[in-house]
């Protein structure tokens, strides 16, 4: 599978705007700034396709990138605290239209921060993708930032805090920096839409 051609198809926001799932899709979610457009210019091997923003929380919108037969789906980032209550809703119209209306959804790639536990809301978005069974892996992301002890430290600690999770989610170390962890979400992407869909998607 080839990721270097992918071209953005569209922003949406609001949940009426959202094009029917007519072609496999592989969701990216997770808070604001924790990395979503950053860890998408790397596997797409672009610099400045998905826009990385040193503000966060400024625009609620879902971006659809087309990669030939094959959509990738960057969702609003969630829980930035200063945004408001209207916007919170519309965020939570967008994520609830967005997993509800029967898209051909292949993978959910949940991106939290390495740094830190995952927040009450990443916890909150693990149990949904966990019970609605979704097909999902988690980028633990910025790990460029944790030295040898931080890093051994939160993927012990990480056992206990996600061991509510079925063995076979994957955990996957991830720098936008370094590339680490990078061709494993390709291989995993690649394996989500090439599963069962034999070749016949052109990707
Ligand atoms: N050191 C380091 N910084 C990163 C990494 N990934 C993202 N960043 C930085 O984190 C900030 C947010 O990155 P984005 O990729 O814009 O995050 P986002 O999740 O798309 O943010 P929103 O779209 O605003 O929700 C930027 O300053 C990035 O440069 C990484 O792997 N390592
Ligand atoms: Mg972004």
């Amino acid at each position: 599978m080839k990721f270097d051609n992918a071209v953005l198809e569209s922003s949406y926001g609001t949940a009426k705007q959202l094009p029917v799932s007519d072609i496999p899709e592989i969701a990216f979610s997770g808070r604001s700034n924790v990395g979503k457009s950053s860890l998408l210019n790397k596997i797409l091997n672009r610099k400045a396709l998905a826009r990385v923003s040193t503000k966060p929380g400024k625009t609620i919108t879902i971006n659809f990138y087309k990669l030939g037969d094959v959509r990738l789906c960057d969702l609003p980032g969630y829980g930035y605290a200063k945004v408001a209550g209207s916007e919170r809703e519309r965020w939570s119209g967008l994520m609830e239209h967005y997993f509800t209306t029967d898209r051909n959804i292949k993978l959910v790639v949940q991106l939290v921060d390495m740094r830190h536990p995952p927040s009450k809301l990443d916890l909150d978005m693990l149990h949904f993708l966990e019970s609605a069974g979704y097909h999902f892996i988690i980028a633990l992301t910025k790990s460029d930032k944790l030295n040898k002890t931080e890093r051994k430290n939160r993927l012990t600690a990480l056992q206990t805090e996600l061991s509510f999770l079925s063995d076979t989610v994957k955990i996957i170390p991830f720098s936008a920096e370094k590339g680490e962890g990078a061709d494993e979400i390709k291989k995993e992407i690649e394996n989500a839409i090439l599963g069962d869909e034999g070749n016949n998607v052109i990707i």
